[in-house]
């Protein structure tokens, strides 16, 4: 294991302290495997999971962890999930692997959001990482000519379509200096699904691996 992928695994253990009984959401990613992984340990405490992706739906079962629909549960008390980019007010970038929809349900769903993440992905400023949008196929040119007059460099993410079956834009050189008023402006336009900024709803608590231990920020 590399040193950042120790860091990662660090924030995910720690974000065991979060969860309680009953049913924990749990998003997608290199780091949400290592939560998976620890979560597996204290299986027995839990009643299963809501997932946001096929693949953590898979590593879960594969734990002996029941995984459930949302519509079958109720309000979730915690969700976990990785991030592309925080900031220091936990805004962040999700979606580098293309499952920002689901996420965002999950994340809207859940009365706690804990975000796990190796020290990089602390940044000043969101916008360094590409920001995916999601969006309806025959919405693509027109949402990416949009996404250019608000500054961005659109690039279609091409061969790759969501578990939703639409198209994901990754929007180049934007500064998000305001990030809950350009996830909104980006919401409204037509053919958006979703948009990568989880500002409206940030997240809750944001454990970071560092070569000194996990950091929480609240
Ligand atoms: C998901 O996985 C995403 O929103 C984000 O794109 C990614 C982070 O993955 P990793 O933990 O592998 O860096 O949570």
């Amino acid at each position: 294991m590399n040193a950042q992928d120790a860091m990662k695994k660090q924030a995910a253990e720690a974000a065991l302290a979060y969860v309680e009984e009953g049913i924990v959401g749990v998003g997608t990613g290199s780091t949400v495997n290592h939560f998976i992984d620890a979560l597996a340990g204290i299986k027995g405490r839990i009643e299963g999971a809501v997932s946001s992706s096929v693949a953590s739906t898979e590593r879960l079962k594969a734990h002996g962890i029941p995984v459930y629909d949302l519509n079958a549960v109720g309000e979730l008390s915690v969700y976990v999930d990785g991030a592309d980019e925080s900031n220091a007010q936990l805004q962040l970038i999700k979606g580098g692997g293309g499952a920002l929809t689901r996420e965002k349900i999950v994340a809207a769903a859940s009365r706690q959001f804990v975000c796990i993440a190796d020290e990089s992905k602390l940044v000043k400023v969101l916008g360094a990482f590409p920001l995916p949008v999601e969006v309806i196929p025959m919405a693509r040119s027109y949402v990416a000519r949009e996404l250019v007059q608000l500054g961005g460099t659109p690039v279609w993410r091409d061969g790759f379509v969501t578990d939703n079956g639409n198209l994901i834009l990754d929007v180049q050189h934007l500064e998000i200096m305001e990030p809950a008023k350009l996830e909104q402006t980006i919401n409204n336009i037509a053919g958006v699904v979703t948009v990568g900024i989880f500002a409206l709803r940030p997240a809750d608590v944001l454990i970071l691996g560092t070569p000194d231990g996990p950091k929480t920020l609240r």
